[in-house]
């Protein structure tokens, strides 16, 4: 089938026999997310509207109770995922502790558990800016047939089967990997279909753009600072500093870099010193999209998908993007911790 036209439903099955473990569950688990994915896209591009009639908390025209668009999002994501009785159990920035989702019967014979942080950067939402949904796929490592554990959740970023995200910009996109590469598919809203539009995705080797939330420069480590100031110097090949872009939303900031070349940093701090983005649901889901595309994802010192997670919700400093990008900024972040 010529790519151009191929939708993500005809991709799923055109691919599924390169999924890991390829039984029809993972294809069913994808084809959930683009579902829900669709009805979360809906509500967002009529948030403005909600806005005007209530602020969150109201009651909402329909006489709902208005909620805000995260935990709806999270809502939206995890029902259609329990109603389809895919997973065995969710884990999600919106909630406290993993959900264990049991089958009809009571029985969890479902492999595969999914991380989520459903609408990252929501407060971005009143302001019209761009926001996403991360998700990243596990098999369990439990026995099947048993309630899900904490251990299934904690595996390393390596051992992900699939990852991805949506990204609700100019255009919605939803952009995943099953370890085979990545791919980007646009929604066209008039009729509800996503389009394989960005086949096999790759960063350029270097790239010009940086994203990093320089108000906290007085509070970054030694490195850090460094390559904040190398970024800023006339480079020799074309005379220019780098191009600051940072859009406060880590899925826009992070498709940008991959299209056109850059680097992603959310650092340690005095304040927050391990970073403020989460390993689970943030970063390792990211990571392997980085990876796949040829890019590179550390922690300013480890890969990140080599780290072994113990909790839930821990934060880890993230720097991710084009390859050569990625080891200067480490470099820095080398020469300099010595001295601190
Ligand atoms: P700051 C959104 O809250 C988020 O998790 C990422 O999407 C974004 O890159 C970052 O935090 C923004 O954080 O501290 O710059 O507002």
């Amino acid at each position: 089938m010529n790519n151009k036209h191929m939708t993500l439903g005809e991709f799923i099955i055109d691919n599924q026999k390169h999924f890991k473990y390829s039984s029809g569950e993972l294809s069913r688990l994808i084809n959930s997310i683009r579902l829900a994915a669709k009805v979360v896209n809906h509500e967002i591009r009529k948030a403005g509207l909600v806005d005007i009639t209530g602020a969150a908390g109201d009651i909402n025209a329909q006489g709902e109770a208005q909620q805000k668009l995260d935990v709806l999002a999270n809502d939206l994501f995890k029902q259609t995922l329990i109603n389809r009785e895919i997973v065995c159990g969710i884990a999600s920035e919106e909630e406290d502790d993993f959900v264990i989702v049991e089958g009809k019967n009571k029985t969890n014979d479902n492999k595969y558990v999914l991380l989520m942080d459903p609408l990252d950067g929501s407060s971005n939402i009143d302001v019209n800016v761009s926001v996403g949904t991360i998700f990243s796929i596990y098999r369990r490592i439990s026995p099947e047939g048993t309630p899900v554990t904490k251990e299934d959740f904690l595996q390393k970023g390596s051992e992900q089967v699939a990852a991805g995200y949506v990204v609700y910009g100019t255009s919605t996109m939803l952009v995943f990997t099953t370890g085979k590469g990545v791919n980007g598919f646009t929604l066209n809203p008039a009729i509800g279909t996503f389009y394989l539009s960005h086949p096999n995705m790759t960063y350029p080797e270097i790239g010009k753009i940086y994203s990093v939330s320089e108000g906290y420069f007085t509070h970054f480590q030694e490195g850090m600072k460094r390559y904040l100031v190398y970024c800023k110097e006339l480079n020799k090949k074309d005379n220019r500093p780098y191009t600051a872009r940072y859009i406060g939303s880590l899925v826009s900031d992070f498709h940008r870099n991959m299209i056109k070349g850059g680097i992603y940093i959310y650092p340690a701090t005095e304040i927050t010193p391990n970073g403020k983005l989460r390993l689970l649901y943030e970063c390792n889901p990211m990571a392997f999209i980085c990876e796949q595309a040829g890019g590179k994802a550390t922690d300013g010192f480890t890969r990140i998908m080599d780290i072994k997670p113990t909790e839930l919700h821990q934060r880890v400093p993230f720097f991710c993007g084009s390859k050569q990008m990625v080891e200067k900024a480490e470099e820095f972040m080398s020469e300099y911790s010595l001295d601190e």
